[in-house]
């Protein structure tokens, strides 16, 4: 109860919340579960998590599966216009292309993805085609697009008015430096940077979520459109299973945002799941897998935002990050709009 307590007023986010984990055990053990929605939960990155955790929820709050709410969950906002790289929206690479990756992955190692897919609104509805109607995990590019359209997913022009003179901005310097915190630039109270600097703020958003439902099936997803003004044809994490998702039903699920490069070499979200399996929590697993960063790129790790999510399957919630600034947002029975602002490495504030 006191951590339940502790993390109410957390979740709060006033400017003395401590920045705790949720360590809150759910209702029951997997082995012991009903079907009781008490036993739910989801948990997603940033501020912006709040609105797709309360969608996944419309699906665990009556009992749905974890698999099918984690895929409602993103769905916001990958169609929010606002959302400069969620799905429609998103900022483009430096040649002006929008180009989406997602991942999904349940608790038995059934995983789909896709990577620079074009024109489709909802990649992660095509990753889990690719899962569950295809031999393989992850499709990329025009065959993915190919895919999508044979699935009857509509075809469509992603990149708004808005969009696209960003891009215009951006090639007046065609300088590219990803920005910490620029998630949360439009939530300037707590932690965006709002610059409005071309190739500064607003260059990256990712949302990853993970999800036990009352059947304690876990599952997850994550959803970007990756660094804006990348390189054509550059893949981040957020598609590669281990990296920026990995969910195991014996443990517990993982995810990452930020700057995906320095999460692929450390295979991040494979890395924290497995320091769950040998004990960790999962706030202590997070640490350790951005501490990995920090020890391969001291000096880069100081410029760069990082974050990991980490649900272990008894419900409990952890995050870290490299850089202050980072949230993570929760939805259960009992609370519906929590956000938890997450310890980092380095304490400058980006606000
Ligand atoms: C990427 N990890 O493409 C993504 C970007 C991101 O918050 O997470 N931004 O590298």
């Amino acid at each position: 109860m006191t951590d339940r307590r502790n993390f109410l007023k957390a979740s709060l986010l006033g400017a003395s919340a401590s920045m705790l984990a949720w360590g809150g055990k759910l209702a029951a053990g997997p082995a012991a579960r009903t079907s009781s929605t008490a036993s739910a939960r989801v948990v997603s990155t940033w501020d912006f998590g709040v609105a797709a955790n309360q969608a996944a929820w419309t699906i665990l709050g009556q009992g749905g599966h974890a698999l099918d709410a984690v895929e409602k969950g993103v769905q916001v906002p990958e169609s929010d216009l606002k959302n400069h790289s969620v799905g429609k929206g998103g900022y483009p690479d430096r040649d002006g292309h929008v180009t989406l990756d997602a991942s999904i992955m349940d608790a038995d190692g059934n995983c789909g993805a896709v990577a620079a897919l074009e024109n489709i609104e909802h990649p992660i509805s095509v990753a889990r085609r690719v899962m569950e109607r295809t031999p393989h995990v992850l499709l990329v590019g025009d065959g993915a697009l190919q895919f999508a359209l044979e699935q009857g997913f509509r075809r469509q022009n992603l990149l708004t008015p808005e969009a696209e003179q960003a891009w215009h901005e951006w090639l007046k310097t065609e300088h590219y430096q990803p920005s910490i915190n620029s998630e949360v630039r439009d939530y300037g109270k707590t932690g965006g940077q709002g610059t409005g600097l071309p190739g500064g703020a607003g260059n990256h958003d990712t949302i990853g979520m993970l999800a036990i439902d009352a059947q304690g099936r876990l599952a997850g997803a994550c959803t970007t459109s990756g660094m804006a003004w990348k390189m054509r044809g550059r893949v981040g994490d957020s598609p590669i299973i281990g990296a920026g998702l990995y969910v195991d039903g014996e443990v517990g699920g993982a995810t990452s945002t930020g700057v995906g490069e320095e999460v692929i070499r450390n295979a991040g979200s494979f890395l924290v799941v497995e320091l769950m399996r040998q004990g960790r929590s999962p706030q202590d697993a997070c640490k350790e897998a951005v501490l990995r960063i920090v020890k391969r790129r001291p000096q880069e790790s100081k410029t760069i935002q990082v974050g990991f999510l980490a649900m272990n399957r008894a419900g409990e919630v952890g995050a870290y990050a490299l850089q202050r600034g980072f949230a993570y947002a929760v939805c259960d029975a009992k609370k519906q709009d929590g956000l938890v602002p997450v310890q980092s490495v380095y304490a400058t504030s980006y606000s």
